[in-house]
């Protein structure tokens, strides 16, 4: 057991001697959370702009979460699906009323809902669709991620992503994104595609947000061709775009839904696949599963993440303080050649700085907005995103606006 004071310098030394170096943090030392804000160890108070990339979407341990985690916590935890258990029934009904699909099959991370919807959709290809045994193809698109899982970066056009782990899953096709001529091409000349996979606004690629009428698009061409349309909403989805979902803003319906993340406000990992019976029921038992898939923990922390989403209009909030953040950047980027674009929707936003992708400028202002109490990270070198908390208020955003402005500007 340590027994030495934790420090910030003592805990960065020991997560490089004892972890592995698969990421590269900004030097800040997390020990508490409360709604937006994160303190350090040293106690400096920071607003969190990267909210656990949209996991804490309802604020750092918010009490109604943390109080039905507690309470759960010491009831049952797990029992494996081996048996039933009082809360997965309630659960499934539940998060099925709330997103109107049939069924839900409970997972726990977002690459493994991504693992599971490629499986239904190839499952759905073969004995639905009549694709011949081992020929499904999955579309994917340019720029996508998903998750980090061999399936998962065999769809990947980042190195940074795929390179070294090789082979690759076969039977994927990628196109590029935001570009339905391309999609229907591909779905007109490959009669075996089972599903097109995609995120209605891309986060690691850097908050791209497709033009106006591509998920209808993309909706009118999967029913069409008979592909099942899949949306990966782990990052976009739960209220982050301003909408319960991305795909709200076109009213648009995809037959798998993916939703992770903020799923538990930040709690634990829970992950879920939404689909109707036709899809769905395809997996028979004992074809699929998790040994921590449904565990009552998880749904009872789902449950509550959900409702405080809803008892709190944090996709209202997320519309209204993110045009607000979004023609604040742009007032800003009218200031200095710095920022050369601004995108994004609801608290789900990015600014392109002006430099190649491999500069440091965007780590260097991050780093600099840290200095001064706000917290985010770049993406893809020279593109840093901007994800609060939906509970964010105004005066929060004012401030973090003005740390943003200090840091690039001075
Ligand atoms: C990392 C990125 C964000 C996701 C979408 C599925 C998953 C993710 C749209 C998989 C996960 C995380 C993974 C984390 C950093 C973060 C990330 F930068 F990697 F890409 F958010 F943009 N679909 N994204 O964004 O969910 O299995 O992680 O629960 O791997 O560094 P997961």
């Amino acid at each position: 057991m340590n027994t030495e004071v934790m420090t910030s310098a003592l805990a960065m030394e020991w997560e490089n001697q004892y972890g592995a170096h698969n990421y590269h943090p900004l030097p800040v030392v997390l020990d508490r959370g409360v709604g937006v804000h994160v303190w350090d160890v040293e106690g400096k108070q920071y607003l969190d702009f990267l909210s656990a990339y949209s996991a804490v979407n309802q604020g750092h341990c918010h009490p109604r979460i943390i109080q039905t985690f507690i309470e759960q916590a010491q009831k049952l935890t797990l029992t494996s699906r081996a048996f039933y258990n009082s809360k997965l029934g309630e659960y499934e009904k539940y998060i099925t009323d709330f997103f109107e699909y049939d069924k839900v099959l409970p997972m726990n991370t977002g690459v493994e809902g991504g693992e599971t919807a490629v499986k239904l959709a190839r499952k759905w290809g073969y004995t639905v669709k009549g694709i011949p045994d081992n020929e499904a193809q999955m579309v994917f698109v340019d720029g996508n991620f998903w998750g980090r899982t061999l399936a998962a970066i065999s769809s990947s056009n980042d190195p940074s992503s795929y390179a070294g782990f090789g082979p690759y899953m076969t039977g994927y096709l990628r196109i590029p994104y935001n570009d339905l001529n391309a999609l229907e091409e591909i779905l007109k000349n490959n009669p075996n595609v089972a599903g097109f996979m995609f995120e209605p606004i891309q986060g690691e690629a850097g908050v791209v947000v497709p033009h106006d009428g591509y998920l209808k698009g993309v909706r009118e061409l999967c029913t069409r061709y008979n592909v099942l349309m899949i949306a990966d909403e782990v990052q976009t989805g739960l209220a982050r775009t301003g909408r319960m979902l991305a795909c709200d803003h076109e009213e648009v319906k995809p037959d798998i839904l993916i939703l992770g993340k903020a799923l538990s406000g930040g709690a634990m990992p829970v992950s879920a696949v939404l689909a109707n019976d036709e899809i769905m029921l395809t997996i028979k038992p004992g074809e699929h599963g998790s040994t921590y898939g449904g565990n009552p923990l998880a749904c009872a922390v789902a449950m509550e993440a959900l409702q405080v989403l809803k008892d709190e209009k944090m996709a209202e909030n997320a519309d209204a303080l993110g045009r607000q953040f979004r023609q604040a950047m742009e007032d800003l980027k009218s200031k200095t050649d710095k920022i050369v674009l601004v995108r994004g929707r609801g608290l789900l936003n990015a600014i392109v700085i002006n430099d190649h992708e491999d500069s440091h400028e965007a780590w260097d202002i991050c780093v600099r907005m840290a200095e001064l109490g706000l917290l985010a990270k770049p993406t893809h070198g020279n593109i840093i995103r901007f994800a609060p908390p939906l509970c964010i208020n105004a005066e929060q955003m004012n401030e973090a606006i003005a740390i943003i402005e200090k840091a690039i500007v001075g």
